[in-house]
């Protein structure tokens, strides 16, 4: 499969959805839980979108487009293995079990968030039931993260797998360079998954590199680059699949380059329309993950008009229900503030800690501001 930009990516499902000669292995049952985790992904979306624009969270990331990428990787993994994603993969954690509820709690950062607050929005990070490494809003500082716990992997003779996530802009972060030549150092069992979706913020992936693609990045360090159609649900699972066997075999790790594309903004504070080509978006429009998944279930028998009605609805009520419990759930207590770092607070942290829940509880409210609360 290996391959560099000029080449076609590696593509299983055609645009009328049929599949060739490729031998699907997904049974059926997790082929359409791959289909409602993407109309999840695309239902969280919305439901958060919606949110940010009525000022009740403050914060989204856009995630259009790119569901194929995040669940067809995800659909390859075990939830054993180690994921360090990137700040659009919830569809990962959703595809492993993780409830919309949770994700909620950190979109709302309340008191039942597992960072109780401190982290952004989407910057989520999960134990159970899978292993989702929190995210990092510095672009590529995850990567070398993920080599040193696939390292730690290697030494201890355990067969997981960590997969780190990133996009096209991170490609150009001291992070990628440094996890991909140790990787190569070491064969550590780590997949490194380029989503190149065509932009980094307003700069154009053609803007990143002068090299041809990104996959080819990989050769300098010994690491074997392949090109996939991240629009390709199948595509990208048969590839993490294949480059999980390496990783597994000992064989060390793998670049996937997945291309894709961002349908929406970079994130709520952009707008796109002032840098996005209308007529680039429209076409890649027309290669909707979701659209040509559907196309391929059809084919088999496993999707109908009546189905797609059913399944929406039902992740958009999940979400919705998920999102009115979190709203409803209230903040993180004032005294958080100062948990969950030591085991012993240091004396002056103590007294700055007291001087703040005083403070609070004389005006009702501890706000930095006035000079009687440090941090
Ligand atoms: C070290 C660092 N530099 C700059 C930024 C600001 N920043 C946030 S996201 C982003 C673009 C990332 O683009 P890409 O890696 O292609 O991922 P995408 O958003 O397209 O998924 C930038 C420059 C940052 N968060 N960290
Ligand atoms: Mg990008």
């Amino acid at each position: 499969m290996q391959s560099t930009q000029t080449s076609e990516p590696f593509r299983v499902i055609q645009s009328d959805g049929s599949v060739g000669k490729y031998k699907v292995t997904l049974s059926d049952a997790e082929l359409i839980q791959c289909y409602r985790t993407m109309l999840t992904v695309r239902a969280f979306d919305d439901v958060c979108m919606k949110l940010q624009r009525s000022g009740r969270i403050g914060f989204s990331v856009p995630n259009k487009g790119i569901e194929a990428c995040q669940v067809g990787a995800a659909s390859a993994l075990r939830n054993t293995d180690f994921f360090f994603p990137s700040y659009r993969d919830f569809g990962m954690a959703l595809y492993h079990g993780v409830e919309p509820v949770e994700m909620m709690h950190n979109m709302f950062g309340n008191a039942k968030d597992a960072a109780r607050g401190r982290q952004m929005p989407v910057h989520f990070s999960f134990v159970d039931p899978i292993k989702f490494f929190s995210i990092s809003s510095p672009i590529g500082t995850h990567l070398p993260q993920a080599v040193g716990a696939a390292r730690a992997y290697q030494l201890r003779g355990e067969d997981h797998v960590c997969l780190t996530s990133f996009g096209d802009g991170g490609t150009s972060s001291l992070g990628f360079h440094s996890a991909l030549n140790f990787a190569g150092v070491w064969k550590a069992p780590v997949i490194f998954l380029c989503q190149n979706n065509g932009w980094a913020i307003s700069c154009p992936s053609s803007e990143q590199t002068a090299s041809d693609g990104f996959a080819i990045k990989g050769v300098a360090y010994g690491v074997p680059g392949v090109v996939v159609d991240g629009n390709d649900v199948l595509a990208m699972h048969q590839a993490v699949r294949e480059a999980a066997d390496r990783a597994r075999a000992g064989e060390g790790p793998t670049l996937i380059e997945a291309v894709t594309y961002r349908m929406g903004g970079h994130s709520t504070s952009d707008d796109p329309t002032k840098y996005v080509p209308k007529e680039e978006l429209a076409k890649w429009q027309e290669r909707d993950p979701v659209v040509r998944f559907q196309a391929y279930l059809k084919k088999r028998g496993l999707w109908t008009a009546a189905l797609e009605t059913e399944w929406t609805q039902a992740a958009m009520e999940r979400v919705t229900a998920a999102a009115k419990t979190a709203e409803a759930t209230e903040g993180p207590g004032l005294e958080t503030i100062f948990s969950d770092v030591y085991a012993e607070l240091p004396a002056h942290l103590r007294a700055q800690g007291e001087a703040a829940f005083d403070l609070a509880r004389r005006k009702g409210s501890a706000d930095a501001g006035d000079g009687a609360f440090p941090l």
